[in-house]
């Protein structure tokens, strides 16, 4: 009975240990499976390719007597490049991210270059600006030495697209279109015998004050010897006194609003009659705020076509960003920024050197017309527009383009018969009218009773 029970329990030892040890065995090979079979886990996707950062500059001047030029500049820019942003634009299979770099050159030259080369060390991919043809010249050679592609929108001397610069654009005409046109127009309206031609000496000013000079005296109009002021002078008292001792019938001033308003708020106080002719510097809605009722009858040229014939969806789309209209040049920086973009989309990189020979031929349908470049980087066949001051508000009277002048009432309907009836530009307010003639005393006396 004993040994019975002995055999019993040895037996059962047995079956218990047989047991432990299967089910030992059967765990390790549940775990060498799950470690030798990696293909159970989902697979990771790929990561995004990163995002490209491009960076556009832009230059002009955010501070001083003329800051509102260099705002309305920079927002034509920034919202072609707020625009790029939202519509989600891919370059070389990247999600591009554009960042606007604005800079402020206070219309100052030195400061101009040092900008210039903040931007070159920032890496930018492009630049728009600068506003001054006194700042773009001496920071040109500085974004050409860094090949970056660099288009003013508004800078209009000749120098700067006659030094050879491959990097160097503009989307306005030249002082040496803007000068004859604004001149003949005058010569050709007012029929003036004497003039007066006063400049603020910066490339600009004197550059146009030269032209508007060269084409009066080869339409054998004499022409004064020559004044000038600064790009700073508010008093030009002195200077007025003397032309209206010489009794001219016309006085020309190449400068910006910011100094032209006073000149001629000042010219009038002084008496002096003539008809004042102003560049595009001068030629804003701001010379009512600056010179007052003195402003009407003013006769001024902007070398390109006016803001208000601009492309309606982008006049639209910058009222409801900036709360405000255009004051000059924002459609044209605004065709610049989106032809830097256009130009890196057509060769699929932002490197410069990949992009430019693309933007050194590209036809682009901008805001402002058909943009294509010359040898030079200048704009092809660039309009000139002549306004004159009426009731306070520029009202375009006629565009010169071709060596043409066309009557702005019948240059708006040629647009209109051309293109859907949205893209017109809108019928100018008595735009026809003749520049007025500067109001003798007794006739504002009588407007002021009445
Ligand atoms: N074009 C008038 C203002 C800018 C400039 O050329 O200096």
């Amino acid at each position: 009975m004993e040994r019975a029970k002995l055999a019993l329990t040895l037996i059962a030892a047995a079956v218990a240990a047989g047991v432990a040890g299967c089910s030992e065995k059967k765990e390790q090979v549940t775990k060498k499976d799950v470690v030798v079979t990696p293909a159970a886990t989902p697979a990771a996707p790929p990561p995004p390719p990163a995002a490209l950062e491009v960076k556009i500059g832009h230059v002009g001047p955010l501070t001083g007597a003329i800051a509102h030029l260099g705002k309305d500049n920079e927002n034509g820019a920034r919202l072609a490049v707020e625009e790029a942003n939202a519509a989600k634009v891919k370059i070389d299979g990247k999600d591009v991210k554009f960042t606007f770099v604005a800079e402020d050159d206070q219309a100052d030259p030195k400061v101009g270059t040092t900008v210039a080369q903040k931007l070159v060390d920032a890496k930018v991919n492009g630049v728009v600006g600068h506003l001054n043809s006194g700042t773009s010249i001496p920071a040109s050679p500085i974004y050409n030495g860094a090949g970056i592609p660099v288009i003013s929108g508004s800078a209009t001397n000749p120098k700067l697209t006659e030094q050879g610069f491959k990097t160097q654009f503009r989307v306005v005409g030249r002082d040496d279109q803007q000068g004859p046109a604004i001149a003949s127009y005058l010569a050709a309206n007012k029929k003036p015998k004497l003039v007066a031609v006063i400049d603020d000496a910066t490339a600009y000013g004197k550059g146009i004050a030269d032209e508007v000079e060269k084409t009066l005296k080869a339409a054998s109009i004499k022409v004064l010897p020559r004044e000038q002021g600064t790009d700073k002078t508010t008093d030009w008292k002195a200077i007025l006194t003397k032309v209206k001792g010489k009794n001219p019938d016309a006085v020309f001033y190449g400068g910006m609003d910011a100094t032209g308003g006073p000149l001629l708020k000042q010219g009038r106080e002084l008496g002096v009659k003539a008809v004042f002719s102003f560049g595009d510097g001068a030629c804003t809605d701001d010379m009512t705020k600056l010179a007052g009722a003195a402003a009407d009858g003013l006769l001024c040229s902007q070398a390109g076509l006016p803001p208000q014939a601009a492309d309606k969806k982008f006049l639209d789309a910058y009222k409801k960003r900036f709360n405000v209209d255009p004051i000059i040049y924002a459609p044209f920086t605004y065709d610049a920024a989106n032809m830097l973009i256009e130009a890196m989309k057509q060769a699929n990189s932002a490197d410069p050197a990949k992009y430019l020979p693309v933007l050194a031929k590209i036809e682009y349908a901008g805001s402002t017309g058909k943009i294509v470049f010359d040898e030079k980087g200048d704009r092809k066949d660039a309009e000139m527009t002549i306004f004159t001051m009426k009731d306070g508000k520029l009202a375009p009277i006629a565009i010169i383009k071709g060596g043409k002048t066309i009557d702005y009432a019948d240059f708006v309907k040629a647009a209109a018969a051309a293109a859907p009836a949205a893209a017109a530009p809108p019928a100018p307010p008595a735009a026809a009218a003749p520049a007025a003639e500067p109001k003798k005393d007794e006739e504002k006396k009588d407007e002021a009773k009445k």
